[in-house]
């Protein structure tokens, strides 16, 4: 029942392919197993699943091998041999976040390719240059909201047979469609600055946007002063998911008294950053978005949209609970799975913290060090890109400039080592991500070092943060906001070089 369709989508992808195009490293779309090798792919399949949030019932999405496993567990040095099948009534399309494929397999809708049409499939075949901790999420419309992600694991060296290995999700959640949420963060920018929302008799406050204090709300008044705060967490959620589930029913994992555990924690929320509370427990820090760092040992880590964190624990002899929880930036409100060693008994854990976590910032950032550097070099060429918009009207930009098909892409060219100069010139954060490469942090408001190599980088209200990464890629490559509100309105923009 697929083929029809499938050939269709192909040749429409043969016919739209750019100058850049490589038949070869274009997935190949249809339902047939004739890809002429003998090794079958994974199949991951798109659908529509129910989890219970709060007692209640939702409808969201997700992506499942047949036997109902998330995601995927590969290896380092296995070629991603995987189908995507698309059971949704909609288009979709997954993007491999963190990985370095043919630019053409990267599951960009309208940049690497387009989407896969209900009923179609898409095969995507390429080499794993390195392992760590990664995930996969539609980047089709919103579907990203309605927990359209899963993780993707590439085992390596690294991973030692005296550790149990636990994954550690984190989302936000609202039962209010997203496009809905998006139509009210519209609405909401668009009041007088000045005015509270919800405030106004003409424009009643939507149940799921947040409020917006009149200084953040004023972009000329945010700018500046000391008394200017950022402006955090644009979407009230419902609840906050680790693995699918709140703190009122969480995950418990059985694990061994004395025994080590590397928490792969993978922040696939929408809109949301957290601070990981290891309780009593110190954590070693040991590779961010998969790349090694030099360890650093603390009992709270903050973690940035669509950030990971690997976190190896020594845990203690004696039988206990240890809570690993996510709090919410700026608020109280966390998540959280609970590892049980030895049969301990489990107590509830409130759904707040017992105060509120502070606001992001670069503390972190500044101390990471790349256990494996980019070799020094000069850059060849540099891109400044200002992030840019204000709330008023919920518009986002890079260089005043939102999205677009005809905006043109950044040049570069292939050999050359490039930096990306971040200037956040907005009172939100931004976590900016850049497709098909990795990047190393090499500067924080005007200071140079050898920071963390990284796929996706936080950039808070007034800062600037410069990124490096070899042009060793070619292709046509997205860089963007990963916050899914500021990514659907135009903080986005793209690379290209052959
Ligand atoms: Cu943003």
């Amino acid at each position: 029942m697929f083929s029809r369709r499938a050939f269709l989508l192909s040749a429409l992808a043969a016919s739209t392919a750019s100058t850049l195009a490589r038949a070869q490293s274009a997935p190949q779309t249809g339902a047939g197993g004739a890809g002429g090798t003998s090794v079958q792919p994974t199949v991951l399949r798109i659908a529509r699943r129910s989890i219970e949030v709060n007692g209640k019932s939702a409808s969201v999405l997700g992506i499942r091998q047949p036997d109902g496993t998330f995601g995927i567990r590969t290896q380092v040095g296995d070629r991603f041999r995987v189908r995507v099948e698309n059971t949704l009534e909609e288009p979709s399309l997954i993007h491999w976040h963190g990985l370095t494929p043919p630019w053409q397999q990267d599951g960009v809708p309208g940049v690497s390719g387009p989407p896969i049409p209900p009923g179609g499939s898409a095969d995507y075949d390429f080499p794993l240059r390195f392992g760590g901790t990664f995930w996969m999420h539609s980047h089709q419309g919103l579907q990203e909201q309605l927990l359209l992600a899963a993780p993707l694991i590439i085992r390596d060296q690294r991973d030692r047979p005296d550790q149990q290995e636990v994954i550690v999700m984190l989302a936000d959640f609202s039962f209010t469609p997203p496009d809905q949420i998006f139509a009210e963060l519209k609405k909401g920018g668009n009041m007088a600055p000045g005015a509270m929302t919800g405030a106004s008799p003409s424009a009643p406050a939507p149940a799921n946007v947040k409020g917006k204090a009149a200084g953040t709300m004023a972009p000329g008044m945010a700018m500046g002063g000391a008394s200017a705060k950022p402006d955090l967490n644009d979407v009230k959620y419902d609840a906050f998911l680790a693995n699918d589930r709140t703190l009122g029913d969480p995950e418990v994992v059985k694990v061994e008294p004395g025994r080590r555990v590397l928490l792969r924690i993978i922040n696939s929320s929408s809109m949301s950053a957290f601070h990981v509370d290891l309780g009593a427990l110190d954590g070693e820090l040991i590779a961010v978005d998969g790349f090694p760092v030099a360890p650093v040992v603390a009992r709270r880590f903050l973690i940035a949209v669509a950030q990971r964190l690997d976190i190896r624990l020594a845990l203690p002899r004696a039988p206990a609970a240890y809570p690993v929880l996510a709090v919410l930036e700026g608020e109280s409100r966390q998540t959280g799975i609970i590892l049980q060693a030895g049969g301990a008994p489990i107590a509830r854990i409130p759904d707040n913290a017992s105060t509120a976590s502070p606001a992001l910032t670069l503390d972190l950032e500044r101390r990471l060090r790349a256990a494996e550097p980019l070799k020094p070099r000069k850059a060849d060429r540099v891109h400044t890109l200002n992030l840019t918009g204000e709330m008023a009207g919920y518009v986002w930009s890079i260089n005043n400039v939102a999205w677009t098909k005809d905006v043109p892409p950044l040049p570069i060219a292939k050999g050359e080592r490039v930096e990306l100069v971040f200037v956040n010139k907005t009172p939100m954060q931004h976590p900016m991500h850049l497709h098909g490469h990795e990047f190393q942090v090499v500067e924080i408001d005007g200071k140079r070092f050898a920071g963390a190599v990284r796929d996706t980088v936080l950039v808070p209200p007034r800062r600037r943060v410069v990124v490096a990464f070899d042009a060793n890629n070619p292709g046509l490559w997205a860089i963007h906001c990963h916050l899914l509100y500021h990514l659907d309105a135009g903080m986005f923009t793209t690379l290209r070089y052959v």
